[in-house]
């Protein structure tokens, strides 16, 4: 394959800046997302819902809520089982520690016998109104028992605890574990010193700006079904929808995905929705839309994080780490929703090497069902909640040694010469460089003049504090053989099909999918770089699985190391046939042609074709080498990676707490990432302060809580405090790449990175902040009352000093 390591920028090419094509549309209106679809003679679903966590259905009237005026269909868990449809399935499975198979319930489209959590869909009622269904489905009279629920972890764990499902004994899906116990507890044996914390990953609510929607829409002449749903995988979706759950052949389902408003994971899923409106579209004959509200997305998207941990650090009498000793229990929620079990496991233990040396790690996952809506992957999904778990447990342990925060990650970390390097929990990390994003960053930080400007602080009353961060994270999933020993039900690879199109403007079909991330803006510069063929003549096509022949969409930050890396290689393959029809026009060996800037030339001569000559000639083979080559340019390509890639750096956060309100405001942010080749800088940078102002609403800001009863208290904007302007700074960027190893473009994932690396920053800022109150650790989310309880509850040494 080329080797596009090498730097060489030309406009519009790979390391430009062009502005994203995508923006046009968005900016001025013209976006085209699944609730702007409408089908000749749609019919609007609306589901009712469970309003209790747990409970048996004993009965679901339906008679006068039909009768009422513009209803088309009701159809129950009921009907859903009589007309044999399956479950949501999910997509990863887990082994428990003594080999048995995860507990795996099923996920019914519509809840039968039992609802398990508040937002359980217990009906579908299908409409010629959107309000006409609303009232209808308020109308069914719903009788269900009430059961004791269990909505967090300490509960469902309990002995006695109400079981979510009958077969999960003690609510454990799976108990897994990693690592090597005995060399652990060797290390334990002769530590120094040991370093302890407990962290709880606070859970989230994704809400990306466009809420979740879904048209079914069946065509009775072909026997088609089309599902239009704002996915962020619509192949998935294909694959686990049509054989899983209504056992339609992939050529008889079509799954399109059009511009989707942000996803950050919890667009991934399969979600019932999609099933349900794709199975009624046939039964009433009609298409059937479904527009979720934002209410009802915070009780139905797949909520992030809440996590459980303790964690100990064993230490050595110079600050080495000898041994990692972890402990997680991980919220599922009510059932298991598409890849939760590979979140808190593959995705999450994997990284607690971090960017150290540490030999020996151990840990152990118990996975837990409660009465809650379903837990999943949300932007980061696994390394965030170790990042902020192993981040905060090296700035315990610099207090437990008395050494500085800066020198023990320097002595821990894994030096520039042993890459590449294997950690003891299965990740070979290929490539990178702490110590330079370290140094850029504190110097881009001024984390030495730290002391003045927090003198200064305390001179206005204010407590200043300084923390960082330094991560490192695996994206890019996945080589498919690793990730199917692991226990991924799909392969993860990606396909890319570019058209030459006879004048010499080419459209890329791709398997990934943008939805925020540019991808029409970076897939075209690599695609014009490659070819030397202007940006603005390469159109990119995501998102419809009748156009591109397969994909398995954009997560974990796959995009551009995966579906990138295919584009490569299906370009390789046009540059390849290039060569053979510019050798027959110019009467040359096809070893002796060179392709260069847009041009095939017969080497050491000045005879020369354009890329759009050789194109033409393909479509016009006139004079052509019919007995080698069939007309036409256009290859596809499928790419599996041979690893992950592995973006890490350094990220330093500068807080001021009022101590008389407890208000934390932030002063300062920078990230320095270490993502290899930068395709784009600017969206590079976009992707970072997204990541980052999400990271720093985790540390400060959003917490999904629940009551007892498992009604979700944050639920709705007014109490779910996402960030907003003014809880944010500037936000300060740079890049200091090692290029990934395995991959042609060198690229490394961005899109995940700011919300890894961010949360332990702040937080260790917070606690910094802190420091002469004794305080230790601060869960996140740092709230004002928290942080005010904190500094009331202690007496500080520098007021008695
Ligand atoms: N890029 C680049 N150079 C690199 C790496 C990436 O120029 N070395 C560019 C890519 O070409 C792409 C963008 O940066 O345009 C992100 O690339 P990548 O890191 O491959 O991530 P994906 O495109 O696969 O996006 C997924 C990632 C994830 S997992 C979440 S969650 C997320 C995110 O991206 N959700 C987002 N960023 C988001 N951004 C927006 N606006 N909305 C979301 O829902």
């Amino acid at each position: 394959m080329n080797d596009m390591t090498q730097p060489h920028i030309v406009k519009g090419g790979i390391g430009d800046s062009p502005k994203r094509v995508e923006d046009r549309r968005f900016l001025s209106g013209r976006g085209h997302y699944t609730d702007d679809i409408n089908r000749p003679g749609q019919a609007y679903a609306v589901f009712r819902r469970s309003d209790v966590a747990h409970g048996n259905i004993r009965s679901i009237d339906a008679g006068a809520a039909r009768a009422m005026p513009g209803v088309v269909a009701i159809f129950t868990g009921e009907d859903i089982a009589k007309a044999g449809i399956g479950g949501v399935p999910c997509g990863w499975q887990i082994h428990s520690k003594d080999g048995s198979p995860m507990v795996e319930p099923p996920h019914p489209v519509l809840a039968q016998g039992k609802v398990r959590y508040v937002g359980d869909a217990v009906a579908m009622v299908i409409a010629e109104t959107v309000d006409q269904a609303k009232d209808a489905a308020e109308a069914l009279v719903v009788n269900i028992d009430p059961l004791p629920a269990v909505s967090n972890m300490v509960a469902a764990t309990a002995a006695g605890a109400p079981l979510v499902h009958d077969d999960a004994k003690g609510n454990v899906c799976f108990d897994w574990h990693i690592g090597d116990k005995d060399a652990v507890d060797a290390a334990f044996a002769k530590a120094f010193k040991v370093a302890k914390i407990d962290v709880v990953n606070n859970r989230l609510v994704p809400n990306p700006i466009e809420p979740r929607a879904a048209i079914g829409d069946f065509d009775q002449a072909t026997g088609e079904h089309t599902l239009y749903t704002t996915s962020q995988n619509p192949h998935v979706i294909r694959l686990l929808m049509g054989a899983f759950v209504l056992q339609i052949p992939e050529h008889k389902l079509r799954v399109v995905a059009p511009d989707v408003g942000g996803g950050f994971g919890a667009k991934i899923f399969h979600y019932i929705e999609e099933a349900a409106v794709t199975w009624a579209a046939a039964q009433v004959n009609r298409p059937v839309k479904w527009t979720c509200e934002r209410s009802e997305s915070f009780i139905t998207d797949a909520h992030g994080r809440d996590h459980i941990t303790h964690a100990e650090l064993a230490l050595a009498e110079d600050g080495a780490f000898l041994g990692l000793r972890v402990k997680t229990m991980a919220n599922l929620g009510a059932y298991l929703s598409t890849f939760a079990p590979s979140v808190p496991t593959y995705l999450s233990a994997t990284l607690l090497a971090g960017v150290y040396t540490t030999p020996a790690i151990y840990s152990e996952v118990k996975a837990i069902f409660t009465n809650t809506v379903p837990v999943d992957a949300y932007r980061g999904a696994g390394r965030p909640e170790t990042t902020f778990l192993l981040e905060r447990l090296v700035d315990v342990a610099a207090k437990t040694m008395g050494m500085d925060r800066v020198a023990i990650r320097r002595r821990n970390f894994i030096p520039p010469d042993a890459y590449p390097y294997q950690t003891p929990v299965a990740l070979q990390y290929d490539s990178g460089n702490h110590e330079a994003t370290l140094v850029r960053c504190m110097e881009l930080a001024d984390w030495n003049g730290f002391e003045a400007r927090r003198a200064e602080s305390a001179k206005r009353g204010k407590l200043r504090g300084i923390g960082m961060s330094t991560y490192l994270e695996a994206c890019g999933i996945a080589p498919s053989a690793v990730a199917g020993a692991l226990g991924a039900r799909a392969g993860l690879y990606e396909v890319a099909n570019v058209k030459v199109h006879p004048t010499g403007s080419v459209t890329l079909y791709t398997g990934t999918h943008s939805h925020g991330q540019g991808h029409e803006t970076t897939f075209a510069q690599l695609v014009a770089d490659q070819l030397g063929v202007p940006f603005e003549q390469v159109e990119i096509v995501h998102g419809d699985t009748s156009k591109i022949p397969f994909g398995m969409g954009t997560y974990g930050s796959r995009s551009l190391a995966v579906g990138g890396s295919a584009i490569v290689k299906a370009v390789d393959k046009i540059i390849a046939k290039g060569k053979k029809i510019a050798a027959h026009l110019m009467e040359a060996s096809v070893d002796d042609i060179e392709f260069k800037d847009g041009k095939f030339t017969v080497a050491g001569t000045d005879k020369s074709k354009a890329f759009g000559e050789i194109a033409l000639t393909a479509y016009v083979p006139h004079n052509y080498p019919h007995d080698e080559l069939e007309p036409g340019l256009d290859e596809t390509a499928f790419y599996d990676p041979k690893n992950f890639t592995f973006p890490g750096g350094c990220h330093i956060c500068e807080v001021e707490v009022d101590p008389d309100t407890g208000v934390v405001s932030l002063l300062n942010f920078t990230a320095v990432d270490d993502i290899g080749r930068v395709i784009n800088p600017m969206i590079v940078h976009g992707q970072v302060h997204g990541g980052v102002a999400q990271g720093i609403g985790q540390a400060l800001l959003e917490h999904a809580i629940y009551d007892e009863a498992g009604q979700l208290l944050s639920g709705s904007l007014m109490d779910y405090t996402m960030p907003r302007a003014d809880n944010l700074v500037s936000i300060h960027v740079g890049t200091e790449s090692t290029m990934c190893t395995h991959n042609p473009l060198g690229a490394k994932g961005v899109g995940e990175v700011g919300a890894i690396g961010s949360p332990p920053a702040v937080i260790n800022a917070v606690v910094d902040a802190l420091r002469d109150y004794g305080v230790t650790h601060v869960d996140m989310p740092a709230t004002a009352q928290k942080i005010w309880s904190i500094i009331n509850a202690a007496s500080p040494r520098m007021a008695a000093e």
